[in-house]
């Protein structure tokens, strides 16, 4: 297939055949965190882990599991150092100096299963700070992704025949994605502070309900949007909405800042 196959109004931004995924090393307790709360439990994040894997799974994709890198506390989280796309990956360079390294120990992984793998080469982006839709792809600057990184990322997606959009990520988020997720091709979950930047205003929005803010780091795959668990009014508001809706624990993920997109890297392998 050619890249112009995959562009701008072509493929679905929901459905996936395959993910890489990495496992938690014992150090993922000591991974970067930005409030003064708890340390994660590390049985419980393996136990989140594992249950992320099950729904990933149960929902038709099939995984790649790399080991745990004990030196990197953070690369449970995969989506900040590389983007995927059915026709090709980008490795990224995570802005976070700590987190650096985690690009490089990608590459081996994203060479197994992509012809054309590119890289960022100056400026930093988190991947957790990029939205894939149908259209076009979201870049959202924040603490760990500069215009910089956002401008080369922008060149080398144009490269592959994709539309990309730098907007602002709200003061005080910290990622693009902490705030919003696809739950269809045409629905963006966001929260008010988001949405009110307008960045979507050419989708359809649903807002997560007061209190629930942290609910919007959703992922869907393959018709079903996978939300963490504990956020009731969510999970009600969106099967209201006709959403089918699986629930992942998160509570010990979240105390390193990180939700469900952050531990996986999802594309659409052609058949
Ligand atoms: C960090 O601060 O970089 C990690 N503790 C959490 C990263 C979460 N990643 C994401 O939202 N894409």
């Amino acid at each position: 297939m050619t890249s112009d196959q995959y562009a701008s109004g072509g493929v679905s931004a929901c459905r996936f055949n395959r993910a890489i995924v990495r496992a938690p090393a014992p150090s993922a307790v000591d991974g970067l965190r930005a409030g003064d709360g708890p340390a994660p439990d590390f049985a419980g994040l393996r136990r989140e882990f594992e249950a992320y894997l099950r729904a990933l799974r149960d929902n038709g994709v099939g995984v790649d599991i790399l080991p745990p890198l004990e030196e990197h506390p953070d690369s449970i989280f995969v989506e900040d150092a590389a983007l995927v796309f059915p026709e090709a990956a980008i490795v990224l360079r995570p802005g976070a100096p700590s987190r650096r390294g985690e690009a490089g120990a990608i590459v081996d992984a994203l060479r197994a299963r992509f012809a054309q793998v590119a890289e960022l080469p100056v400026g930093s982006v988190d991947g957790g700070d990029v939205l894939t839709t149908k259209e076009t792809v979201f870049i959202g600057l924040s603490s760990r992704t500069d215009r910089e990184g956002a401008d080369a990322l922008s060149k080398l997606l144009a490269e592959l025949g994709r539309k990309a959009l730098i907007v602002e990520t709200p003061p005080g988020v910290l990622h693009f994605k902490s705030d919003c997720g696809l739950i269809d091709d045409e629905t963006v979950l966001a929260t008010e502070r988001l949405a009110e930047t307008g960045a979507f205003d050419d989708f359809s929005v649903v807002l997560t309900p007061d209190g629930e803010e942290a609910a919007a780091n959703v992922i869907a795959i393959n018709g079903t949007v996978l939300l963490s668990d504990g956020f009731p009014k969510t999970a009600e508001l969106l099967s209201r909405k006709g959403f089918r809706v699986a629930l992942s624990p998160t509570r010990e993920i979240s105390k390193l800042d990180a939700g469900l997109s952050c531990m996986s890297l999802r594309w659409r392998a052609p058949d």
